[in-house]
């Protein structure tokens, strides 16, 4: 599509099915990014489709310049386009009824909140965006923007800016809110609710006492499962999607043909019907994240550390090979599949095939570099639990070991060992400091020893697995004596004997 072609608007003719127009803006979101525009807010056109009324979106990106300004230029409109093998379908939620960049005005975030016309706000603002410790799963009190946010001043983070928002609608009557995580985290809910409680209790002398107390009358943190793979946008994308819609779309979202929300019914100012995009409403929401974030993340974050290991750039690809695809069935089967429960009416031999279609989907093209992100705040949210109850049960989790030994071979490389432009192009706020450890560890024993160990990195019970923490370093050496595929035979044996031992 040429730079002249006009701009995806409202009256833009060919847009793919008529559009919703909220009456007003119910949902203020944190975190503009490409998941939620994917997700939510397609089970929000669904909702406003279904049932009308004032459900707009008000979305906030963190720092993103870039989107806001494109938003704002097409009408708030943008496609998302459902890639499956062989066919790509284009729809336009058109839920958003503004957008602001938070880093820009942070007072407006906060009066939004505070605004009783406002009665959700949903985040999707990462593993990373909580601002708490690893080890200790509290509020952050090192973290330099928190400190400030305690002090005073338009708050920053996005716990500061929901306990400060909290303040100021209790301030102003207190009309009912919930707050939404739609993060993969476990029980997402709760643990957001804990952190803001945590950042209220900090001010000084009663200051949070008046939200505190508004907290426990009026605001609910339901919890929630979300689950939709979406790899970053592409130039490519950019101009077939533009084609097709003969209107240039400059935020396009792909997206997988799955997708699934499954969330706790407690909406203390109401809630759009998302049931009528699909989303499930129910009690087992703990049970819905668990078997997700372990089956599919956790399993997602093996695939993506040996993918590039390997040399290879996407999940598709890193899939398709045997030996990975091994691995993948060898930690869901005996390590992940043990530590959860499956929620009612689940079939979970259905969701574990269709995990290796989703993971297969080559169209899609999502990069192992993406899901290798972050994995310093991700992986403590998938591997530590499951491992722990192997452990306990005196079995060794050697694919959740492989899954570390790869994540560590990829960000902190012992000296000489290189893991290839894939490992490099993985972002974490952690890279510095692992990469400093690696430098002067003498070998894998030792560097798993300080990140495990010393720093707990995955908290403070496995930090004290000595066990486990050897089995990491074996496994980090053989990947840089022998190569991935040796460590990857190494642990899938060792897991099958294992899995034979306990059987027998
Ligand atoms: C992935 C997730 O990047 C990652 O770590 O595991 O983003 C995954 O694609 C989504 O959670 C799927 O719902």
């Amino acid at each position: 599509m040429s730079i002249g072609a006009p701009v995806l608007r409202r009256s833009t003719p060919a847009t793919a099915a008529p559009l919703v127009t909220p009456t007003g803006a119910g949902i203020l979101h944190l975190g503009l990014g490409s998941f939620h525009r994917a997700h939510q807010a397609v089970y929000t056109a669904a909702a406003l489709a279904a049932d009308g009324g004032d459900w707009g979106i008000v979305g906030v990106a963190s720092r993103s310049r870039s989107i806001v300004e494109a938003l704002h230029a097409q009408d708030f409109l943008y496609s998302v386009a459902t890639i499956a093998p062989g066919s790509t379908s284009l729809a336009i939620p058109g839920v958003h009824t503004d957008a602001f960049v938070g880093a820009d005005q942070p007072e407006r975030v906060i009066a939004q909140i505070a605004d009783p016309a406002i009665r959700i706000v949903t985040l999707t603002v990462t593993e990373n965006g909580y601002s708490y410790s690893p080890a200790t799963q509290r509020l952050d009190l090192d973290d330099a923007t928190v400190r400030a946010d305690l002090h005073g001043g338009p708050a920053r983070s996005t716990v500061g800016q929901l306990a400060r928002g909290l303040q100021a609608r209790a301030a102003a009557g207190g009309t009912p809110i919930a707050v939404l995580s739609c993060d993969n985290l476990a029980s997402n809910g709760a643990h957001t609710e804990k952190l803001v409680r945590e950042f209220l209790h900090e001010l000084p002398g009663s200051e949070g006492a008046e939200a505190l107390a508004f907290l426990d009358r009026s605001v609910s943190f339901p919890s929630s499962m979300v689950d939709r793979i979406v790899p970053a946008t592409t130039t490519e994308l950019r101009s077939r999607v533009s084609a097709l819609l003969e209107a240039r779309d400059d935020v396009p979202v792909p997206a997988e043909p799955f997708t699934m929300w499954a969330i706790e019914d407690r909406f203390a100012g109401g809630r759009p019907a998302w049931e009528a995009g699909g989303a499930v409403f129910t009690d087992e929401v703990g049970r819905y994240e668990q078997m997700k974030v372990r089956l599919l993340n956790g399993t997602h974050s093996l695939i993506a550390y040996l993918g590039a290991l390997r040399g290879v750039g996407t999940i598709p690809d890193a899939i398709g090979l045997d030996a990975i695809e091994n691995a993948a069935r060898a930690v869901l089967r005996d390590e992940y599949e043990p530590s959860i429960e499956v929620p009612s009416g689940v079939d979970i031999r259905a969701y574990e095939s269709e995990l290796f279609e989703r993971w297969a989907n080559s169209a899609l093209g999502h990069r192992t570099s993406q899901v290798g992100t972050d994995g310093s705040v991700k992986l403590r949210q998938r591997i530590p639990e499951p491992a722990l109850l192997a452990l306990g049960k005196g079995a060794m989790p050697h694919l959740i070991a492989l899954t570390v030994a790869g994540y560590l071979s990829c960000l902190a490389p012992l000296p000489g060992f290189d893991p290839g432009a894939h490992a490099a192009a993985m972002t974490d706020g952690a890279r510095e400091r692992l990469a400093g450890l690696a430098a002067t560890a003498r070998d894998g024993r030792e560097l798993a020893r300080r990140v495990i160990g010393e720093l707990h990195l995955f908290g403070d019970e496995l930090g004290a697995q000595d066990a486990f923490i050897a089995r990491v370093g074996e496994l980090i050496d053989t990947i840089r004596r022998h190569g991935v595929d040796a460590a990857i035979t190494d642990a899938v044996s060792a897991s099958s004997t294992i899995t034979k031992e306990l059987q027998s």
